[in-house]
């Protein structure tokens, strides 16, 4: 009770500040940014009460958030002692789709890249806000641009978490954020406008390296990858991250609407090396389908969303407050929009990669 009129206040006090100078928004401010429960972009947070309270001060339209349907009861009791980080494999990974479509013959497919990031200016400048939040952060966690083993060139961004949280909203956050006008990237947040209409999907591909000092599960979650669909932050995002013992990327919030199919063969997620991350997400069809190192993992269908939209989105370190040691680093990222059709969800399309795109 005493948690949920804290959030009720807090997002009175955010409602306030985005009303008094949209324009001036900075991402970096929590206070400004997300005046929606930050605990909305990733349903893992069972066991952290504070977190749902959040979940449900800051979504007027929404009912109470579902518990993560993803981790079973069952897994509550689980004593699995914590795992040790996976060591770096010998090689590093060269998996390939095996039905890759490029060159003469292939048949190209229609679409457009709106946005990427390499990180080779050295900075956060191809970001909305130009930052990647590491000023919301406290003692416990970073971000910064890197040159430790970038994926391409020199850089990449490294974030890391080393304490738990002291946010008041129980979570850590140190990540880039994108606000779409319809199909342009703005400068600057303004929590205000139209995003991104795809009625053939986007597809994001990007590069994560992740060094966790334990599994995920229980209540403790990370976020890699958001998408919200409306600018003010109004309707439930979509989400990828890990939640789950298994070491399996989930998405969340396509409960309780959409139906979540896991590949009988979907692996975890490697850590400690380069992984090749592949989403499609279309909210149109209510569709999202996962790709990990060119192999599908996934498929979720019959997701609903009233704005059709994808506004404001996210990549980076969002991680539940009881995170203590993580780190990771991000590089290679893009947003294509698809102007035709994707139906084959057992080949990645890594646009203008594997799958060749249309002149
Ligand atoms: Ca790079």
């Amino acid at each position: 009770m005493i948690l949920t009129a804290l959030a009720a206040a807090l997002f009175v006090g955010c409602d306030g500040a985005t009303t008094s100078s949209p324009a001036g928004l900075d991402p970096r401010d929590p206070s400004s940014d997300e005046p929606i429960a930050p605990g909305t972009d990733i349903g893992g947070d069972a066991g952290v009460p504070a977190t749902s309270d959040d979940d449900d001060a800051g979504t007027a339209t929404e009912p109470v958030e579902p518990t993560e349907p993803t981790t079973p009861a069952a897994d509550a009791g689980t004593t699995t002692p914590p795992s040790t980080p996976t060591p770096p494999p010998a090689t590093p990974p060269t998996t390939e789709p095996p039905s890759a479509c490029v060159g003469e013959g292939c048949t190209c497919v229609r679409a457009r890249e709106l946005w990427a990031d390499d990180f080779e200016t050295g900075d956060n400048s191809a970001w909305t806000g130009q930052g990647y939040g590491d000023p919301w952060g406290d003692a416990c966690q970073s971000t910064a641009v890197s040159t430790v083993h970038p994926h391409s060139g020199r850089y990449a961004q490294r974030s890391e978490i080393v304490c738990p949280s002291s946010s008041p909203d129980g979570v850590h956050r140190g990540y880039g954020g994108l606000q779409f006008s319809g199909e342009d990237v703005l400068p600057n947040h303004t929590n205000v406008g139209t995003g991104l209409d795809a009625p053939n999907g986007i597809v994001s591909t990007f590069h994560t390296w992740l060094e966790p000092g334990y599994q995920f599960g229980n209540g403790r979650w990370v976020s890699l990858f958001t998408i919200n669909p409306t600018c003010g932050y109004t309707e439930r995002v979509i989400t990828l991250g890990l939640d789950n013992p298994d070491g399996i990327l989930r998405p969340a919030h396509h409960w309780p609407e959409g139906t979540l199919t896991i590949e009988p063969d979907a692996q975890p997620m490697p850590l400690g090396r380069w992984v090749r991350i592949t989403v499609y997400v279309n909210f149109h069809s209510g569709e999202m389908h996962v790709w990990q190192d060119g192999q599908s993992i996934e498929h979720v269908t019959g997701i609903t969303r009233a704005t059709k939209q994808m506004c404001q989105w996210h990549w980076g370190l969002y991680a539940s407050g009881d995170n203590t040691d993580i780190v990771m680093f991000e590089d290679d990222m893009s947003i294509w929009k698809l102007d035709e059709a994707w139906s084959d969800w057992s080949r990645e399309p890594w646009l203008g990669e594997t799958q060749s795109v249309c002149d």
